[in-house]
């Protein structure tokens, strides 16, 4: 399988998907509907909607009107979080996805408020899947995952301890407070997605535990190999500016273990993630294909 040419098909797909949930731009609030959609439409790789629609046809699942919601709004969740850390009172970061940041270009006050509508709006595009024939009890574990995920004990929680960690007054972060604020802020919606999609085609509670166990792992690959790529990569590269760890003078994986037993540490974390999903009683090669382009991408 040739797995990027694959993955582009997807990502098109993603898109249309994304499109048609997006608001439209008009009323005298419209420049906060331009800001929503300037950032979404910013690109990205969009892995979390697929990974949600993948872990779903893994399971058996066949409703578009379900997931389709369900994957605009993750990416919308995920966008709000990107557009925030990039603000000034967070990462200060002027280029994202190879473009202006949205308070660069929409001022710092819409910055915020794009970042808080695209949180709200994301949940008003989940509701949506009410009026699919998927069985409600499994829609409202569904949002249950997603807020929870997007929370306190997931990314916000993640978010909170990483910014104190750059605190230069406080004690530099240890190992586990690093996987700790790993695992909350990355993989919490990459568990997320592949949850919601397995919840809504019906997997039971010992294959959603699989699932996200699975996800876990594969978050956790996936943020050393962005730490790693943030010494190694360029800005053409990836879309951003790189070296920003070194910028916030930030304590990551790769300043603790070094660059070496990171890569290491990739692996090790990809392989179990790829074990455990091959537990599950169905397969979805491509699912596996694209967990490993995640973990050797280059952006
Ligand atoms: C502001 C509540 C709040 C949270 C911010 C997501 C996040 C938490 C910060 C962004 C910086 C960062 C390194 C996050 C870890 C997750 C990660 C690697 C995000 C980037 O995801 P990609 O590579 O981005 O999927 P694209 O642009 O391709 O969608």
């Amino acid at each position: 399988m040739d797995v990027l040419q694959e993955l582009e098909k997807k990502i098109e797909e993603t898109e249309n998907v994304l499109s048609s949930y997006l608001p439209k731009e008009e009323g005298y609030q419209k420049t906060i509907m331009e800001a929503m959609n300037y950032s979404i439409n910013a690109g990205g790789k969009r892995l979390r909607p697929i990974l949600m629609r993948e872990t779903y046809r893994l399971f058996g699942g066949s409703d578009s009107a379900a997931i389709e919601p369900f994957m605009a709004a993750i990416e919308m969740i995920h966008t709000y979080s990107l557009v925030h850390d990039d603000l000034p009172a967070m990462d200060n970061d002027e280029y994202r996805r190879g473009k202006k940041t949205t308070h660069i270009v929409y001022g710092h006050a819409m910055g915020i408020l794009a970042g808080d509508a695209l949180l709200n709006y994301a949940f008003e595009t989940a509701l949506e899947a009410f009026h699919s024939e998927t069985d409600y009890r499994k829609i409202i574990k569904a949002l249950e995952i997603m807020a929870g995920k997007a929370g306190i004990y997931g990314m916000i929680g993640g978010q909170v301890v990483d910014v104190e960690s750059e605190d230069e007054t406080k004690e530099k972060p240890d190992l586990s407070k690093i996987e700790f604020i790993h695992r909350l802020k990355t993989s919490a919606m990459i568990e997320s997605a592949m949850m919601i999609g397995a919840v809504l085609a019906g997997a039971d509670e010992e294959a959603l535990k699989t699932v996200e166990i699975s996800a876990r792992q594969l978050g956790l690959a996936f943020q050393i190999q962005d730490d790693i790529l943030d010494v190694t990569s360029t800005m053409e590269e990836l879309g951003k500016p790189i070296h920003s760890d070194e910028k916030n003078n930030k304590t990551t994986y790769v300043t603790l273990v070094g660059i070496e037993k990171a890569a290491v540490d990739v692996e090790c974390y990809s392989n179990e993630a790829i074990k455990n999903l091959e537990k599950l009683e169905f397969t979805n090669e491509f699912l596996v294909e694209l967990m490993k382009y995640m973990i050797h991408r280059r952006k």
